[in-house]
């Protein structure tokens, strides 16, 4: 079985939990960053989101992969795949499926050691001649310690880089740059500008699904810091911000309250109908995207849509 490489201790974590956490409650607007959603029951409850008929982002992404799996090994020959924010596996096997041919080595990515760990074992014992070599690491942080080439593949893949705002878009792609030689290739899922009510559905959907991974961030601070959040006292919100072009979801407090951090010795305030920013998630044009990736020294080879022009996975290169 694979072992685990860890640039993170949980302690690590517990650290930039604290300092999230005290920066976002004494800011205003109040912001809590979604990195801190997926414990084991947000990861759940975003795996159910990946199958919700509003929720479209994932089933386009996989559609794309399917149809393009064996162009992106051709154009590639990657010997080695490091995957960024390792996810829950299947879209994994279809890249692995179709590298076949070249690739020696896996590198998964993940903040959760638990979760990495038994994908990583599965997989294993799936592609046996393949080495996997996981790590557990904040991909934001640890990019220059990732194992180098020939031929590497990165992808980073889901549209999660729709959570960063436009600057730390173009820092992350400017670190992973330097450290991209010049036969790597990176693989980047994104979700496209769309209609705004199918966006809205997207994220609203009407089970609650998302209401309910929304309010998930609140029990994981109760859990960790020691806090006194009443989750029914928060509803879920999400817009369309169509100057930006990005979703924002927030949590609106139904009313005025205060909420108590024990681990931060922090008392917070929170207005009737305060609203606080939990995730960003931008939706791109060709150009936004182009620009974001020139500026970061890099320029898109490949653009691949699904039918509806939905998703995005562009093959980037330096
Ligand atoms: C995993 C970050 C791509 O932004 O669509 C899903 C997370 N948030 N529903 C996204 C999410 C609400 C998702 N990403």
């Amino acid at each position: 079985m694979p072992t685990l490489k860890s640039y993170l201790t949980p302690d690590d974590l517990g650290k930039s939990l604290r300092r999230d956490v005290a920066d976002g409650l004494t800011a205003f607007p109040k912001t809590l960053p979604p990195k801190w959603f997926y414990d084991e029951r947000g990861s759940e409850l975003f795996e159910e989101i990946t199958r919700l008929e509003e929720y479209y982002p994932t089933r386009r992404e996989r559609a794309i992969l399917t149809e393009r799996a064996a162009e992106i090994a051709a154009l590639t020959g990657a010997r080695t795949l490091l995957e960024l924010g390792a996810g829950s596996g299947e879209k994994t096997r279809l890249l692995l499926d179709a590298l076949g041919g070249t690739l020696t080595t896996y590198v998964p990515v993940d903040v959760s050691g638990d979760f990495l760990a038994d994908a990583s074992d599965r997989i294993a014992s799936e592609y046996p001649s393949l080495s996997v070599q996981p790590i557990v690491a904040d991909y934001e942080r640890h990019l220059h310690q990732m194992p180098g080439g020939p031929r590497r593949l990165v992808a980073f893949l889901g549209g999660t880089i729709g959570n960063m705002t436009p600057a730390e878009r173009v820092s992350f792609l400017a670190g992973l740059r330097a450290t991209m030689g010049e036969d790597d290739a990176l693989l980047i899922g994104a979700d496209l500008v769309k209609a705004p009510h199918r966006l809205v559905r997207a994220y609203d959907d009407a089970r609650g699904v998302t209401a309910e991974f929304n309010r998930n961030v609140l029990r994981v601070i109760n859990r960790e810091l020691d806090a006194d959040f009443v989750v029914s006292r928060f509803e879920h919100v999400a817009i369309w911000d169509g100057a930006e072009e990005r979703i924002e979801m927030r949590l609106r407090s139904t009313r005025a309250q205060t909420v108590r951090v024990g681990a931060l010795d922090l008392v917070v305030e929170f207005a009737a109908g305060e609203e606080m920013r939990t995730e960003i998630s931008a939706k791109f044009r060709r150009e936004r995207f182009e620009e974001a990736a020139t500026t970061a020294g890099l320029r898109i080879d490949r653009w691949w849509t699904d039918q509806d022009g939905d998703f995005v996975l562009s093959l980037v290169r330096p």
